[in-house]
């Protein structure tokens, strides 16, 4: 099999006739993945709106006028019911997804740490995208069990400039190594319809041939265009065109998991079938992606049925993490027993001498 790694020969590939290419694509692909399993991947916004950041397509930043508003962190128990629903409608992996520019070290850190740990002990993949993250962050959800960090570099280095300011792709690079050093999966890949050339896909492939480890999995998503964003205007890509990136990554990257993401809800089946033929081999499933809509769980049964396809069971690309204890939430855990037991023996001991209007002192937390 030829292989492509340079600027031009990606080009090239990108541009051949379609049907030579989704040939040449299905093939590289049967070499290494089974053609008729599919991975479900069910995203979950574990905290949504609010961002900081000017991502230009992005219905979740503050700065934009969308029909996003910002919401407050959902619950360790909510998130892992939205699990459970997940893994009962198939999907194998669930990856929860914040609005934050990068992340803190705080009280909803540890929430997220918790919710890792409540998911991989249900057998499922764990993946998390939460913005930039450091080297410590990054051992500390390794420990918790995740299986997978997402972080895409969205488009080529020359294009980025054109769509986000508050972050430089180097930031993006070096969240990505973090992941990598810490021996977490790396899910990253990009967004095509935002105006780029061809030239800037294949150059987002590029800075991940560069790489010394390329990405484990590549979502490739489609812009959803939405009102109030500035790439609210752009006209919705060519299904081919999707085909086509699809076709040139799993030809690129011929161990990876190709992601066919964002934008399903504007493609009909058979250009879906056609993707699935060019080497996808995952797909984000439930009726919402973060923000925007996605095909309901039925209608994918329903489309896997008639493509003979089957979900891939959780795992199968690598070993199940393991879940251990976490010293920041464990030490919380201590202190807060150690202050109720206080309390409770101070009342006791009030009751003992009759005064029953004790009111413990408040203890105000600070989040955030
Ligand atoms: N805030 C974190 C970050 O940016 O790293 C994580 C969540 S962010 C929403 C994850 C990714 O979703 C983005 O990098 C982008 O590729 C994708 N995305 C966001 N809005 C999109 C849209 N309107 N259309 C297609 N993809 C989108
Ligand atoms: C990815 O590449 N696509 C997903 C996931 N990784 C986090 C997100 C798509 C978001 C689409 C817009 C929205 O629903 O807000
Ligand atoms: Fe914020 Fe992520 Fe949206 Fe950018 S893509 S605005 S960082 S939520």
């Amino acid at each position: 099999m030829q292989s492509y790694t340079t600027k031009e020969e990606l080009l090239e590939l990108y541009n051949k006739p379609l049907l030579e290419l989704v040939f040449e694509a299905a093939t590289v692909h049967r070499l290494h993945h089974n053609p008729l399993e599919v991975q479900m991947s069910s995203l979950l916004s574990i905290k949504t709106g609010g961002c900081p950041e000017d991502c230009g397509y992005c219905p979740q930043a503050a700065r934009y006028h969308t029909d996003v508003d910002a919401q407050k962190m959902m619950t360790v128990e909510s998130v892992l019911e939205q699990a459970r629903n997940a893994k009962a409608n198939g999907s194998s992996r669930l990856c929860m997804g914040a609005a934050w520019r990068e992340i803190r070290d705080n009280k909803d850190f540890d929430s997220v740490v918790e919710m890792v740990q409540g998911v991989n002990d249900l057998n499922m993949e764990v993946c998390c995208t939460l913005g930039m993250m450091n080297e410590n962050q990054a051992k500390r959800l390794k420990n918790a069990g995740l299986f997978a960090y997402n972080h895409n570099l969205d488009t080529s280095k020359d294009y980025y400039d054109d769509v986000i300011s508050t972050r430089e792709y180097e930031d993006r690079l070096n969240t990505i190594d973090n992941a990598r050093k810490a021996g977490i999966s790396v899910c990253s890949g990009g967004i095509i319809g935002m105006g780029e050339a061809i030239e800037d896909r294949v150059g987002l492939l590029m800075s991940y041939m560069e790489m010394e480890n390329p990405p484990e999995s590549i979502p490739i998503n489609a812009l959803v265009a939405v009102e109030g964003t500035p790439l609210s205007e752009q006209k919705p890509i060519e299904q081919w065109e999707m085909i086509r990136m699809v076709a040139t990554t799993r030809i690129a990257f011929p161990k990876s998991v190709v992601r066919l993401s964002a934008g399903r809800t504007q493609m009909n089946m058979e250009a879906q079938a056609m993707c699935f033929m060019a080497g996808a081999s995952s797909i984000f499933a439930g009726d919402k992606l973060l923000t925007t809509p996605n095909p309901d769980f039925n209608e994918d049964k329903e489309m896997f049925k008639i493509l003979g396809l089957t979900a891939k069971a959780s795992f199968a690309d690598g070993e199940q993490p393991v879940s251990k204890p976490d010293a920041i939430i464990d030490a919380r855990k201590e202190k807060e027993a150690k202050r109720a037991a206080e309390l409770k023996a101070a009342r006791e001991k009030l009751e003992v001498e009759g005064k029953t209007d004790f009111q413990p002192r408040k203890v105000v937390s600070s989040s955030n």
